[in-house]
């Protein structure tokens, strides 16, 4: 069944490290040999064997019309006609700004760039431009791409593969971190209590789904924002994940305002893309208007710019979230009632077009509980699953992604993949 993937894979070790070019991709956290993919359509996506999934990773999010929409096809083929960088302004970006704003209106001012790593290093360094302090919050468990500081008990691909400190940050890098249990209110209380004045920033992940997908307790938002703003310390969501998979995003949903916000993925249509901005005083602080220095050569890039407006576009057509949200629902209750009859120990959780499969019994609230989770369990009915023809993420510390792509078809076929994938693991 995957035999070309196979040889693939041993001439990609030979060249590049562990055969790939993002670390969950090498399948560490599941076992077994990565797929090489080949191309993809709607909600299939197709290997270099000719197997065909229906897929639940979606590049890990960005294609929330699925792959090769013809919108988004089309926009970035004529892009790319034109020229794909000039390292100069174009009109694409004021239209991406214009359009990032109508679905986030906190965002005031903005800078586009090439990841979310980047939007959330900018961020950052936004924030302790602005305050003039070192100080910054994490919560263990949340990603926010690879910056040294904010590789500290960091989800993902960091967690999967057991390294959420990584090798190779002096600790002298990680000194003005400060990790707290997510949800932990008490925590909070207390890291400012003790370091308030000092504390440039907090960075969250407002739905956290880089340790399976983990939602706020009802409380903890309020009291993040309440901390932060009575410490002056600026608040930061990192919505690279969750952005535009939520009506009116996280800080929609719960109704909180951040300082600043960090967005990516979906806004790039399948191409690199991050986006940090908030309040304009901060971003005011940002060269080339102010002294906090942050750059990059294909920032704003014209091609990614058209893939994004392109899928931005479709998103705001009538019915289009309602549907995707109806058919998430409905994959959901699906999985549930499989799972009740067939007694299995998992637990659900979800929101908007994500959704997530977590071995325990119950959702966990924190990293700590998510990593009591059966990995090894999911690793078994990861297999299960992709051999039904059901891509899911290689690793149990994700959250798994629906398109306006994916059909009742689709979902029926994956509700009774996964009744016998929970039956083969067990
Ligand atoms: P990128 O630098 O990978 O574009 O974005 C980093 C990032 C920042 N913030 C959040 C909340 C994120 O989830 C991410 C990246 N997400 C992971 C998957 N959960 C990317 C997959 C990978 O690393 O290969």
């Amino acid at each position: 069944m995957f035999s070309h993937s196979k040889e693939l894979f041993e001439q990609a070790q030979a060249l590049l490290v562990g055969g790939v070019n993002s670390p969950v991709r090498a399948f560490r956290g599941v076992g077994g040999t990565p797929v090489f993919m080949a191309k993809g359509r709607g909600s299939k996506i197709e290997d270099e064997d000719g197997n065909v999934f229906i897929d639940y990773v979606l590049s890990w999010g960005p294609l929330i019309l699925g792959h090769a929409h013809p919108a988004v096809v089309d926009a970035a083929v004529g892009a790319v006609k034109d020229g794909s960088s000039f390292g100069a302004p174009t009109v694409k970006e004021i239209e991406m700004a214009r359009r990032v704003q109508s679905f986030y209106p906190s965002l005031e001012k903005m800078r586009l760039t090439s990841s979310g790593t980047e939007a959330c290093m900018g961020a950052v360094r936004a924030a302790r431009g602005y305050t003039g302090r070192d100080k910054i919050i994490k919560f263990e468990g949340c990603y926010h791409g690879g910056a040294d500081y904010l590789l500290v008990k960091a989800g993902s691909g960091a967690t999967t593969l057991g390294q959420p400190d990584s090798a190779g940050v002096p600790a002298s890098f990680a000194e003005h971190t400060i990790v707290i249990p997510y949800n932990d209110i008490h925590a909070l209380e207390h890291a400012f209590a003790e370091q308030g004045p000092r504390i440039a920033a907090l960075i969250l992940e407002p739905v956290a789904g880089n340790m399976g997908l983990i939602l706020p307790e009802p409380g903890f938002l309020d009291a993040v924002r309440n901390l932060t703003t009575h410490y002056n310390a600026l608040l930061i969501f990192d919505e690279v994940l969750v952005g535009f998979r939520i009506r009116g995003g996280a800080q929609g949903h719960f109704d909180i305002k951040p300082d600043l916000t960090c967005l990516g993925k979906v806004i790039g249509g399948g191409f690199p893309v991050g986006c940090y901005g908030g309040r304009a005083e901060v971003m005011a602080k940002v060269a080339p208007e102010g002294p906090v220095y942050q750059a990059g050569t294909l920032s704003g890039n014209p091609v990614a710019m058209a893939a994004g407006l392109a899928t931005l576009e479709e998103l705001q057509k009538p019915g289009v979230v309602d549907d995707l949200e109806a058919r998430t629902a409905a994959l959901v209750s699906g999985l549930k009632e499989a799972a009740k009859k067939e007694e299995a120990p998992v637990s659900f959780s979800s929101i908007g077009s994500m959704f997530c499969i977590f071995f325990r019994d119950r959702q966990p609230v924190n990293y700590t509980e998510a990593m009591q989770g059966d990995a090894q369990r999911y690793g078994r009915f990861f297999h299960a699953m992709l051999k039904r023809g059901i891509y899911l993420a290689p690793s149990a510390y994700e959250t798994a992604f629906l398109s306006t792509a994916h059909s009742y078809e689709d979902i029926d076929k994956t509700v009774a993949a996964f009744r016998e994938a929970l039956k083969e693991s067990g």
